[in-house]
């Protein structure tokens, strides 16, 4: 630990300890060096954070936006199972000591600003509401919102038989392009303890919410008892696993047709309740970075997603109290990447005179490719282009640049280039390249591979080969994953860069 010359303060001039400071967890990932800047930092004043992320996973149609709805306390008219186009749907705002919540009216798109409490004395809790797009074709971005720092809520239908099976899965092993409800539950789980576990193994949290109650059969009792049993049998899928103690003790049967069900003011006593306990509740983040959040926050607001460095440069010079050293600056990015408030690769030339702002901005551009079912131009010349995309995953150049035109508000077409460069950076698709004869160098071409729109399951012959039985094979790369759980991106990715390099 780093000895300090003068004791850290707290932004209304009180001492803090050494001992007293949360520092993020995501922190694990910085260097020493890092440290000791941040503690530096840390001198002019600290500010506490409390706030939430509620995270709603589940199959696609299981109840998430209605449910996330209800907690907000607005009506569900009209809801129905969409394409989840933006992620983030809503902020409230909690009075921590009698636990009342208040919908923050939020105009604005995206992740609201983190709010930050400046005195001893914390009342206010803030909370984001995230809701997840349930198809699998875009399960290939939501690797990039998941952290230690949420709590899920996992939301099945109560009246969905946990054996139906589901069609327009990912390709397994097998070939298999279905799954059963059962199947899909065991999906989301393991991909939270796969992409969201913290240094405290306990954590995130995931909240078992049922919804549909009100149109189960049976009355009374029995309608509580068998609910129960739909979640009994998806928590025996996990005994005797690390991820039985994620899973909350309580669960939640809620009929989202009444507005005043009950269970929903329960449901979010809990969330406060688990909230409390987790690892990033109060931890302190330096003045000086709050006062550089808020300033971005105001230009986010104004409709900008991304911004370049000397942009941000000239921010800093105007806040009252400037980060001045350049290698503080670049640990505020690296940071705020790590916590996923921004995203900023300072390693790579090129992309690292930019900072995404609005992380959603990139998966937007991301899912308004797949999602163009409704593409003007995919009856003219572009056709081929579309249904070679549609069918193959191989993304044109210009047809993408079409594509993104036609959302002239998002400014997708001005910026395509860099949205390329940062959806390969993330591994959510792979440029095409020729290799040399001698390999030691490649050209790229015009156009990419969207790795999770491959649909032609392996052939024959490929399945065979697993079984090694004399027949010459192509070489078989295998992996074998701890819980016996092969997450998509890491599949993905592999497939992305295998076929950036030698396709
Ligand atoms: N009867 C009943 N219908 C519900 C309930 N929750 C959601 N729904 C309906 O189920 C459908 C899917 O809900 P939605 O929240 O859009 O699911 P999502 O795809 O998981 O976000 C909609 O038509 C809702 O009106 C509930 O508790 N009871
Ligand atoms: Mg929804």
């Amino acid at each position: 630990m780093a000895t300090l010359a003068e004791p850290i303060r707290k932004i209304d001039g009180t001492p803090i300890e050494i001992g007293e400071l949360v520092m993020p967890d995501e922190f694990g990932n910085l260097d020493p060096g890092d440290m000791q800047l941040y503690l530096d930092m840390m001198k002019h004043g600290v500010v506490s954070s409390y706030n939430i992320r509620l995270m709603f996973v589940g199959l696609y149609g299981a109840g998430k936006t209605c449910t996330a709805r209800r907690i907000m306390r607005k009506d569900i008219a009209g809801t129905s199972s969409t394409d989840g186009i933006d992620v983030y749907i809503g902020k409230c705002k909690v009075d921590i000591r009698n636990q009342t919540w208040e919908t923050v009216d939020d105009p604005r798109k995206g992740e609201p600003f983190l709010e930050y409490n400046a005195g001893t004395q914390h009342k206010e809790a803030f909370v984001s509401l995230w809701d997840f797009a349930g198809q699998f074709v875009y399960y290939a971005t939501h690797q990039l919102f998941f952290s230690p720092r949420s709590i899920y809520l996992l939301v099945l239908n109560l009246e969905d038989d946990l054996d139906r099976s589901l069609e327009e899965w990912y390709l397994d092993l097998k070939g298999k392009t279905s799954i059963e409800v059962k199947g899909g539950v065991d999906f989301w789980l393991k991909s939270i303890f796969t992409y969201a576990r913290g240094i405290v193994p306990t954590f995130p949290k995931i909240i078992l919410v049922g919804t549909h109650f009100d149109q189960m059969q049976e009355s009374g009792d029995q309608r509580y008892k068998i609910a129960h049993g739909y979640f009994d049998k998806i928590r025996t899928i996990f005994q005797g696993t690390p991820l039985a103690y994620n899973i909350s003790k309580h669960e939640f049967l809620l009929s989202n047709t009444d507005p005043n069900d009950p269970k929903i003011d329960r449901l979010r006593d809990e969330i406060i309740c688990i909230a409390r306990e987790y690892p990033n509740w109060g931890e302190k983040m330096p003045a000086k970075w709050i006062e550089l959040q808020q300033n971005l926050e105001d230009i986010r607001r104004q409709g900008k997603s991304i911004m370049s460095l000397e942009h941000l440069r000239s921010i800093v010079q105007r806040v009252a109290s400037p980060i001045e050293d350049e290698e503080q600056l670049m640990l505020f990015l690296r940071a705020h990447h790590e916590m996923g408030t921004y995203i900023y690769f300072s390693e790579a030339d090129h992309l690292n005179k930019f900072i995404i702002l609005e992380p959603q901005w990139i998966v937007s551009a991301f899912r308004y490719l797949i999602g163009a079912i409704e593409f003007k131009a995919k009856y003219g010349p572009l056709q081929k282009q579309w249904v070679n995309f549609i069918e193959t995953g191989r993304l044109e150049y210009n047809l993408a640049e079409n594509i993104w035109r036609g959302d002239e508000e998002s400014h997708f077409f001005e910026n395509t280039d860099i949205i390329f460069l940062f959806l390969e950076k993330l591994d959510i698709i792979a440029r095409a390249s020729v290799i040399s004869d001698d390999g030691m160098s490649s050209t790229p071409l015009k156009y990419y591979y969207v790795p999770s729109l491959l649909k032609e399951a392996p052939q024959k012959e490929i399945m065979q080969a697993r079984n090694f039985s004399g027949c010459l094979n192509t070489p078989v790369l295998c992996f074998k994953f701890k819980e016996d759980f092969l997450p998509p991106a890491i599949f993905n990715r592999i497939i992305a860069i295998c076929l950036g390099k030698f396709c």
